[in-house]
């Protein structure tokens, strides 16, 4: 009897660890990294992925976003995905600048009249090519996302022209592309990783820095530099990466989802942009950050150079053609 009982409930455990490991295997949950705050629209955009995905698959694949940095580094988070160590991030294309030379078109500087042609520009031929890049080095291009325009601002005085910026030490994200542009602008160009920019500011190790109206706001360093001038030198838009391998270990029809899910995620984000921008401008200007009036001819002027040197290079330049076709 107790032989009888016990290898019953012996077979009810197994049928029951059965179940749980099933379970396991099946409610699957990627990993997703950015380095921006939690109410960021990029971060906003990867958690409704999450959130649409757990839906659409009826629980079995999820997504944990891991916000404001947490995992470290936009650079380091590209080597990590590349080897499925993480499954997605979130990067910008200035960090993608060096390693995938494509995408260096999107981050020159004054490639695009304005938004609505940088998102002509992703959403058609030029952003394809860019994405084929990526595939070569076991990345997947998820989408892409806007960053806007960018912006100079520092502690110091109003801004004009470059000559105004001589001799301030601008922080720079690590792109040779940047380094180059800001020297153009007679800035000292200072590469420094990007959590690191609110106290260099704040310590004066740098005077300024240069960037979107949301991230100069959500990152607070309009608290401490309170000149900003409007020069609109890039766009270097957002890319949304994930790893090969994870991809593949998906079944077909997850994959579809998945990449299908990605695209719709596109949208949606740009909704949430245009009203942040916005919203950010305003902020910023009532905390007391004033706006100089740029003479922006000054500055498209020192950058043509430039964007005259990377479009020596053929893939460059029929990208950049492509890009201006769309205009
Ligand atoms: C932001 C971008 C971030 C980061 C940052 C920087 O616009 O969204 O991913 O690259 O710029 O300058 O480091």
């Amino acid at each position: 009897m107790n032989l009888t009982r016990r290898a019953f409930l012996g077979s009810g455990a197994a049928l029951c660890l059965g179940a749980v490991a099933r379970a396991q295997v099946s409610a699957r949950t990627l990993t997703a990294t950015d380095v921006h705050v939690s109410d960021y629209p990029t971060v906003q955009a990867l958690r409704w992925i999450g959130e649409t995905l757990m839906q659409e698959t009826a629980g079995r694949i999820g997504l944990r976003v891991y916000h404001s940095g947490q995992l470290g580094r936009e650079g380091d988070a590209i080597n990590m995905v590349r080897f499925g160590a993480l499954d997605i991030t979130r990067v910008n294309m200035a960090v993608l600048n060096n390693p995938f030379p494509l995408t260096q078109i999107l981050s020159l500087p004054y490639v695009f009249k304005d938004e609505a042609h940088m998102r002509r520009a992703l959403d058609g031929a030029p952003g394809q090519e860019i994405a084929r890049g990526f595939e070569r080095r076991d990345l997947v291009c998820l989408a892409y996302y806007d960053s806007g325009m960018r912006h100079l601002y520092n502690t110091r005085h109003a801004v004009t022209t470059p000559r105004d910026l001589h001799g301030l030490k601008i922080r720079v994200p690590p792109s040779d592309i940047f380094m180059q542009l800001l020297r153009r602008f007679e800035a000292n160009a200072t590469p420094l990783p990007y959590g690191e920019v609110f106290s260099a500011l704040q310590t004066h190790l740098i005077d300024g820095a240069e960037n979107n109206w949301q991230t100069f706001h959500t990152t607070r360093q309009f608290e401490v530099a309170k000149f900003i001038a409007r020069t609109g030198h890039s766009f270097s838009p957002e890319a949304l990466l994930m790893s090969r391998r994870t991809l593949d270990a998906l079944s077909a029809t997850d994959r579809g989802l998945l990449l299908g899910i990605a695209q719709r995620s596109v949208p949606y984000m740009r909704s949430l942009w245009d009203k942040a921008e916005a919203a950010s401008r305003d902020y910023v200007l009532g905390k007391g950050v004033r706006e100089s009036d740029v003479d922006i001819g000054t500055f498209r002027t020192a950058a043509a150079p430039l964007l005259a040197a990377y479009r020596r290079d053929p893939q460059l330049d029929a990208l950049y053609t492509s890009i201006q076709d769309l205009a």
